[in-house]
């Protein structure tokens, strides 16, 4: 059972095909619990599928899971059964390999996925699998990892965009990981590509493909979200800065009488 209402609008008609999260990082102090669980309960309402795209632990250790990290579990798993909604889970390098995490979350984890829709062929993964640097240091990037966590846990969101900010490093991979997935979908004929893994979030569009990095809900909000709609692929971010559109009549009328001059 679930709390729908018939009369609700937003379950009459749904206005994305698919939505995609990633590096949610729960466990982490910097995850926005709080927002991200505001905005799953308004994504199921509105998406026919929902796809989120690894990272979604900061590590195995659930023992740093809080009560706002375990309630985004519990408002995805309320909705997992549902016949109008699709609910597919990637995995990212701070959940582990895909069949350990499967089997420790108790749902069917994916390297990676193709999402279609009769109008675009969008490649889905993590992207970590394109950051050489990771792939050959694991151990030196353990030990990142584990100090990065310290330090976010003194200055919890400074030292995170601080650190990202004078990391010359994490602007190169971005460009990696961006190039690599371009190239790996046009392999797999994908005219679009989406990726998280590096916290950045980006649009780009390269010989012909269309890229889209998610970025992560471990920085202050606005958080990043891919959007399907259609042809249309794209960024949007939560809490969502314009209000649903309003009718044309209403629209003008609110236009005329909100009228600033000299004003975005
Ligand atoms: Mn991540």
């Amino acid at each position: 059972m679930t709390d729908v209402r018939p009369d609700d609008p937003d379950d009459r008609e749904r206005p994305y095909d698919c939505l995609v999260i990633s590096d949610l990082h729960l466990g982490s102090d910097v995850c926005q619990a709080r927002l991200l669980e505001e905005f799953l309960e308004w994504a199921v309402r509105h998406t026919r599928e929902l796809v989120i795209n690894g990272d979604i632990f900061d590590d195995l250790n659930f023992n740093r899971l809080g009560k706002r990290h375990f309630a985004c579990l519990k408002a995805i798993r309320r909705h997992s059964d549902r016949d109008d909604l699709r609910l597919t889970w990637i995995r990212g390098n701070h959940d582990g390999a895909a069949d350990v995490i499967s089997h420790i979350v108790g749902v069917d984890f994916l390297d990676e996925y193709i999402f279609d829709n009769g109008q675009v062929r969008l490649l889905i993964l993590h992207g970590d699998q394109f950051d050489h640097f990771i792939t050959r240091y694991k151990w030196m990037t353990s030990v990142a990892c584990g100090l990065f966590y310290y330090i976010q846990k003194w200055m919890p969101h400074s030292a995170a965009r601080w650190i990202r900010r004078i990391s010359k490093r994490f602007q190169r991979n971005s460009q990696v990981v961006r190039d690599g997935a371009v190239e790996y979908a046009r392999s797999l004929g994908c005219d679009h590509v989406t990726c998280g893994h590096t916290h950045a979030p980006l649009e780009a569009f390269i010989d012909g493909v269309n890229y889209v990095n998610s970025g992560t809900w471990t920085e202050h909000p606005p958080c990043p979200f891919v959007t399907i709609s259609g042809a249309r692929v794209g960024l949007e971010y939560w809490p969502r800065a314009t209000p649903e559109p309003l009718p044309p009549r209403e629209a003008g009328l609110a236009s005329a009488s909100s009228a600033e001059p000299g004003r975005e």
